[in-house]
């Protein structure tokens, strides 16, 4: 019998075909003769899109409904990665879109490739975002991703002559098929400009905020869809635009150029992504940027609170709002503007309201790292929320002084403004005094977080704290980009893992089955020939699929340590050159990661390693035996092809500097086995593994502060490791950088003289280590048989598990059933 089916939702392999061409020529307005394959992946996305609408719709009614609790998350970064394969994933159609997508002359891996993978993030913050989006979606819990729409996100990385060049990402070039923008859902942002005083009609003193200047937020709202669920939720990112009065006629007759350059200025707020993690910057379009999204995302959350009936008062039970580190802090006294000055709401219920509501996240312990801003600059950009930090902070040291009178001390410690010649803003005072919960994103950071960072605010208020180990996505990052691997896990243990990843722990019984093994190494050997062939392509280097894949790829930073890894590369290199017959396991040592583009130490980095891979590629006496690869341009797309083949996860912080790492998770749920410090999660990771399933190197937290106490000094580990010493006299004479003696002076000298991270103090632990990691891989019936316990042992990661305790402990969020949408 003929079945007919709607051409925009069928999911038969003939609708697909028949919805794939139809879009192919009314959409992208192409036939076969003249289509790109940009137009045939543009064509398929919104094949897909029709295909969740439904979802999409239906999620909205079923959550825009008095009783629900959202969750809100708020967060300058969203690094989603590519839609398109994850959307198959999720709507459960990938095999049918296959088929119709090859009997339509195509290749879907190909038009997957296709797509520019909006990069709105730097790195871990960002991609944790996305993770996070994936597993609210799947566990069905109503949420809103609120963020910026970048014009540009982060800047592709292209290698000259070893030194990083950025390029900017042009990433909305050929249209975005995955976003819908709202703009009946515009708001109004004000900046600048003054305040006035002034006693309102019931006899109450009231504050008004006469702007400088305004701008627009239009929101875009993509769709985030969970497992084979009916949920859609929804990540809604605004794009800052210049409001209609400040265009020509009556407001600007006859200054027509000023009234373009008024509409360029407003729009540079949300024009391009910082790209610098870690040291903080006060740079006013970044506070501008900040405050912008999250006045937007906050008048929403208002707006949709009122609409389903909801009184202000009890905001705090349909909405809990989420800061993605400080970033949206200023969320706390924008909260409490719109609640006094534009809603009427007493000032100690406004209070009240925001801290139930609030809820911060911290994601780093780098003190350079931590946000604040100049008083002044401050002041001119947001005038009225200068006042109400300084209410905030003259109520909380009251407090404060009540729990420890006479404490001088602990108050300027603890006060939202830093004193001195020059006055601060401290963001994570004014998120940590606002919020009912502070989280950290590892058990160490957690508790690292109580002792040192926020120790205070741990005195004071002890049951804020918390720990929320980070997650990972398992659909992303097992079933998408390691889809062998999946298929032979859930062909041993079935498929419920992929909801539900300790379910990964059956695997246990299958590490010691000699045929099972033997599939397990076939599917990293694959993986690895892939990539062997797409480091060909991007490099023109040959690699040995054969070899042990050693790999480090996240942001370059020097609490990270690459060039702790580039130290034993030179190491092994030296004993080679020393020994030509030296058998040692091939190694392949691959890179990847971007520096900011100010970070001059972060660049010299990345100079130095493609200067040891020329020298060591080229040297026909290490050849079969070494290689290095810097892979330019590292993001989520590249990720999704570098996990599965790597066979040594390199997690080398200095203790107590790594956050969590989420890499480090990834890299374990794909079968590698982890090289690594007492660091972040790598203590979990390490846990959960078993300790002989992990390569342990390097100090501990604690030895590296009694060491920094007692006086570190680098120059007695040079002087007393006659190998260390030898790698850092060629580096200085120029060993790697011919014609150029000098060119790593600066690393050189930063190594012996400071050595900040304690490179040196761990350089023979690691050495150590690497070898012992060399001799094991030899055993590759053991090295295997770790391997699958070590991916076994990793169900703990997964964003699944972290985002249920957020909604148990912090959000007091729970599913909400979908209907699709007729
Ligand atoms: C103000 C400049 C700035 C920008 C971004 C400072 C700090 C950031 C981020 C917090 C940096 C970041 O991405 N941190 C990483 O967050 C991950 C997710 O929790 C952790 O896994 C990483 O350890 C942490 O470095």
């Amino acid at each position: 019998p003929v079945q007919i089916e709607d051409d925009r939702t069928g999911l038969s392999v003939e609708t697909l075909k028949r919805a794939f061409a139809d879009n192919l020529f009314y959409i992208q307005g192409k036939n076969a003769d003249i289509a790109t394959l940009n137009d045939y992946y543009m064509a398929l996305a919104y094949t897909v899109r029709d295909r969740l609408l439904h979802r999409w719709l239906g999620t909205i009614k079923a959550q825009l409904k008095p009783k629900v609790k959202v969750v809100y998350y708020l967060s300058a970064e969203f690094l989603m990665g590519p839609h398109l394969g994850n959307n198959l994933i999720n709507l459960g159609i990938y095999d049918q879109v296959r088929q119709a997508i090859q009997e339509s002359g195509l290749n879907l891996d190909e038009l997957i490739a296709q797509e520019e993978e909006p990069g709105l993030g730097n790195g871990g913050l960002g991609r944790l975002a996305a993770c996070y989006l994936d597993s609210l979606a799947a566990l069905e819990i109503p949420a809103i991703g609120y963020g910026l729409r970048y014009e540009f996100g982060i800047f592709d990385q292209e290698i000259r002559d070893g030194w990083q060049v950025e390029i900017t990402d042009k990433w909305l070039r050929y249209g975005n098929p995955w976003e819908i923008a709202r703009p009946e859902a515009t708001v109004e942002v004000k900046l600048g400009g003054h305040t006035e005083a002034f006693v309102d009609g019931a006899g109450r003193y009231r504050v008004r905020w006469i702007p400088g200047r305004t701008i627009v937020g239009v929101p875009y709202d993509t769709p985030v869809l969970g497992f084979k669920n009916n949920t859609a939720n929804t990540l809604r990112l605004w794009k800052a635009e210049a409001p209609e009065s400040f265009d020509f006629q009556a407001f600007n007759l006859g200054d027509y150029y000023g009234a373009v350059n008024a509409k360029m200025y407003s729009e540079n707020i949300s024009k391009v992504l910082y790209p610098n993690d870690e040291p903080m910057q006060g740079r006013e379009l970044r506070l501008e940027q900040q405050f912008f999204f999250v006045s937007c995302s906050l008048q929403d959350i208002i707006r949709r609170h009122l609409y389903v009936g909801g009184k202000l008062e009890n905001l705090d039970k349909n909405a809990a709002i989420q800061l993605n580190d400080t970033h949206p802090s200023i969320g706390i006294a924008e909260l409490m503007r719109l609640l006094v000055d534009e809603h009427n709401v007493d000032w100690d219920t406004a209070w009240q309201i925001t801290q139930d509501t609030f809820a911060y996240t911290n994601h780093t312990l780098l003190p350079e790292a931590l946000e604040r801003w100049p008083l002044s600059l401050f002041g001119s950009l947001l005038p009225r929320h200068l006042e109400i930090i300084f209410e905030i902070n003259r109520r909380f040291l009251q407090e404060v002084s009540a729990k420890f009178p006479g404490d001088t001390g602990r108050l300027a410690r603890l006060s939202l403004i830093q004193e001195g010649p020059e006055k601060f803003v401290r963001m994570a005072h004014l998120a940590s005094a606002g919020s009912h919960a502070i989280n950290g994103v590892a058990a160490l950071h957690s508790e690292l977080l109580k002792r040192d960072v926020l120790r205070d605010f741990y005195e004071l208020s002890p049951e804020k704290f918390s720990n929320k180990t980070n997650g990972v996505t398992p659909r992303r990052w097992i079933m998408l980009s390691n889809p062998e691997l999946a298929f032979l896990i859930s062909e041993s243990i079935g498929d419920g893992w992929i909801k539900n990843l300790g379910e990964l722990r059956e695997l246990e019984r299958f590490a010691n089955d000699k045929e099972f093994q033997s599939r397990w190494r076939q599917i990293k050997l694959n993986n690895k020939t892939n990539l062997t062939e797409y480091i060909r392509k991007r490099t023109g280097l040959v690699v040995d699929p054969h070899s042990l894949f050693d790999i480090q790829v996240k942001r370059i930073h020097e609490y990270k340590r690459q060039h702790l890894n580039v130290l034993y590369i030179i190491t092994l290199y030296n004993r080679l050159k020393q020994n030509p017959e030296l058998e040692i396991t091939p190694r392949t040592f691959i890179f990847g990661g971007k520096a900011a583009p100010g970070y001059f130490m972060a660049k010299l980095i990345i100079k130095l390693i493609n200067s040891v891979a020329a020298v060591v590629n080229s040297d026909p006496d290490v050849r079969g035996r070494l290689k290095v690869v810097f892979l330019p341009d590292y993001n989520v797309t590249f990720g999704q092809r570098v996990y599965p083949a790597a066979e040594l996860s390199e997690q080398i912080s200095t203790a107590g500097k790594e956050a969590s790492g989420t890499g480090n998770m990834k890299f374990s749920m794909n079968g590698a086995l982890t090289i690594g410090t007492l660091d972040g999660a790598n203590v979990e990771i390490r846990e959960e593994a078993g300790e002989e399933n992990f390569f342990l190197f390097g100090l501990t937290t604690e030895e590296v502060y009694a060491l920094k106490a007692r006086g570190y000094n680098p120059w007695d580990y040079y002087n007393g490791n006659p190998a260390l010493r030898q790698v850092i006299d060629q580096l200085a004479s120029g060993v790697f950088s011919p014609g150029e003696a000098h060119l790593f002076e600066p690393l050189v000298d930063h190594l012996i003289h400071r050595d900040e991270y304690l490179l040196l103090a761990d350089y023979q632990s690691y050495v150590e280590c690497q070898d012992r990691v060399g001799e094991a891989y030899r055993d590759q019936e053991h090295w295997t048989r770790m391997s699958i316990l070590n991916s076994a042992r990793m169900g703990k990661f997964s964003s699944d598990r972290a985002i249920r305790e957020y909604c148990e402990d912090i959000w007091g969020a729970v599913a909400v059933d979908v209907a699709l949408e007729e």
